[in-house]
């Protein structure tokens, strides 16, 4: 393995807390909400827009390279390899129905991230196989950020638990509510969007997720 793909696999494994923002969900500025979640301790962060226009997107890509490169935050796109690719993203997120992980490694680069999201222990498997470098297990609880997709429950994190060795981020409806819970039952890298995004004070709700995590890092 090359260095430099050691190095973004590495900074992968170091994520306990990683934030989806899509600034249109708030109507606020993603630059602005960007800065509030590093300041809350975020270890990675997702740009994540389903509908928005490519030139809109890349804009705002731009800027979260910029402000991430700063901080070294790690910065992940989601589903848009050409912008990941433009803009020196650290990785792509992809979901089920986009595009498949060797096309998507052709256009971002061998050492980058790539996520996918799964909803079964198949499509876990199908991942594994396929050469992603970290899964999204969920959506663990209702959520309106993905409300067409069922719930899987704890079941599916502990099917993955026992037979996938990729790292792997649990998502959908985790709160400060549920959240220890959640690392109680394994789930020790936790990815979030509207319990942050939406909240009043995103850096301080982001500061809550943080210290859970950190207090209950298995890897510590
Ligand atoms: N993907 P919230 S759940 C973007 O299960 C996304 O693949 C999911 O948002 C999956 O923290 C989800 O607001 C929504 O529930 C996460």
């Amino acid at each position: 393995m090359k260095n430099s793909t050691i190095k973004y696999k590495k900074r992968f494994s170091d994520v306990l807390l990683y934030v989806i923002i899509s600034p249109t969900l708030v109507r606020k500025n993603g630059g602005n909400i960007l800065q509030e979640v590093i300041r809350g301790g975020a270890d990675a962060v997702q740009l994540r827009e389903k509908t928005m226009p490519d030139n809109e997107f890349l804009a705002i890509a731009k800027d979260f390279r910029e402000i991430t490169g700063q901080t070294n935050t790690l910065f992940i796109i989601n589903d848009r390899a050409k912008i990941a690719g433009k803009v020196n993203a650290d990785g792509l997120h992809i979901g089920q129905t986009d595009m498949n992980i060797n096309n998507a490694r052709k256009i971002i680069g061998n050492d980058k991230i790539i996520g996918r999201s799964t909803h079964n222990i198949f499509q876990a498997r199908l991942a594994e196989q396929e050469g992603a470098d970290y899964i999204s297990v969920g959506p663990l609880f209702y959520t309106a950020t993905k409300s067409h997709e069922p719930p899987v429950g704890l079941r599916y994190l502990q099917q993955v638990r026992q037979e996938i060795s990729l790292p792997f981020v649990v998502i959908g409806g985790i709160t400060a509510n549920n959240a220890a819970e959640i690392i109680q039952a394994g789930g020790n890298r936790i990815a979030i969007c509207s319990a942050i995004i939406c909240s009043e004070n995103i850096t301080q709700a982001t500061r809550t997720l943080k210290d859970l995590l950190v207090k209950n890092n298995p890897f510590s």
